[in-house]
């Protein structure tokens, strides 16, 4: 248990607790998540190597829309957070052709009510990066959602805020990325306001491998799934035991442990061009 008041809520593989009424503790554990099942092994410093992701890109993209991280911790794995009303609504910007995307194109020419050209292939780059938005919904699943229904959840003023700010900031991230060899393929964005719903704060992680699809430029072929930048071991691995991906899932190898560990640090250090030792000893040398 970390140093901090009671527990708010979790994830498959973060904790949120209450600092005080302002403030929250947002904490990664090592914990990793394959076809939507937590594993019982743990990815040592996978925790730590997302709270750095997410502080470095919180730093780098403050002058798009403010966000929710206060302070880092010398944990290098919690972050104390501004505590905000959250946007029922998840932020999807899709880049590329892949996933419940791909899926949907495929079935009906659209994907959340934009049509797009005909003939596109799986894991594509899209003419334009698409906001997708979804839902949580009952079954744990998100659903893809038209802007019909996201103006349901939240006023068409707010719906094109998180558009274009949703839009920019992933536009910012992808290029940047793309320079250093990893593709973003999509990622989900969550937002909030402050209590008298005067300013928009980016929350929750940002632009890690856990709420986006990083790809290895180098091996990208569109026509086909692409292999995941971080997890892909694990999928190997699972897919080679004939596992039926229900709970409880397979403990993983040293050699899938320490192979998913390094390619994580290397999403890291490609992307925060620093070694992820340092970040070790001092979390808030991804600040700048
Ligand atoms: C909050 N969630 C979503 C983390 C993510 N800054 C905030 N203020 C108030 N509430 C939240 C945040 C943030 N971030 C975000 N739930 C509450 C899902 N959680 C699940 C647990 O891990």
């Amino acid at each position: 248990m970390p140093e901090a008041g009671t527990h708010v809520g979790s994830g498959k593989v973060r904790e949120l607790y209450a600092l005080d009424d302002e403030r929250l503790l947002l904490v990664a554990s090592d914990r990793i998540s394959t076809f939507d099942v937590v594993l019982p092994t743990e990815i040592p410093d996978k925790g730590r190597v997302l709270t750095g992701l997410s502080a470095f890109w919180f730093d780098r993209s403050q002058d798009l829309v403010e966000n929710h991280m206060l302070r880092l911790r010398s944990d290098g794995r919690s972050m104390e957070c501004r505590r905000l009303e959250m946007v029922q609504l998840e932020c999807v910007v899709r880049g590329y052709l892949s996933g419940s995307g791909w899926k949907d194109y495929a079935r009906t020419g659209e994907v959340c009510g934009h049509s797009l050209p005909k003939g596109l292939r799986e894991s594509e780059k899209l003419p334009e990066p698409l906001f997708t938005p979804s839902t949580k919904a009952a079954t744990g699943h998100d659903e893809n959602i038209t802007r019909v229904q996201a103006g349901e959840i939240v006023s068409l003023p707010m719906l094109e805020l998180l558009e274009g700010v949703s839009i920019e900031l992933y536009s910012f991230a992808a290029e940047y990325a793309a320079e250093r060899g990893i593709i973003i393929a999509d990622t989900k964005f969550e937002f909030g306001v402050d209590p008298a719903g005067e300013n928009l704060y980016l929350g929750d992680e940002a632009l890690t491998p856990d709420s986006s699809r990083f790809w290895p430029a180098d091996l990208f072929e569109p026509g086909r799934p692409q292999p995941s930048f971080d997890k892909q071991f694990v999928r190997d691995y699972c897919e080679s035991l004939g596992w039926d991906k229900t709970d409880p899932g397979p403990e993983l190898p040293d050699d899938v442990v320490a192979g998913t560990r390094a390619r994580y640090v290397e999403a890291f250090e490609r992307l925060t061009e620093q070694s992820f030792e340092r970040y070790l000893d001092d979390p808030e040398s991804v600040l700048r």
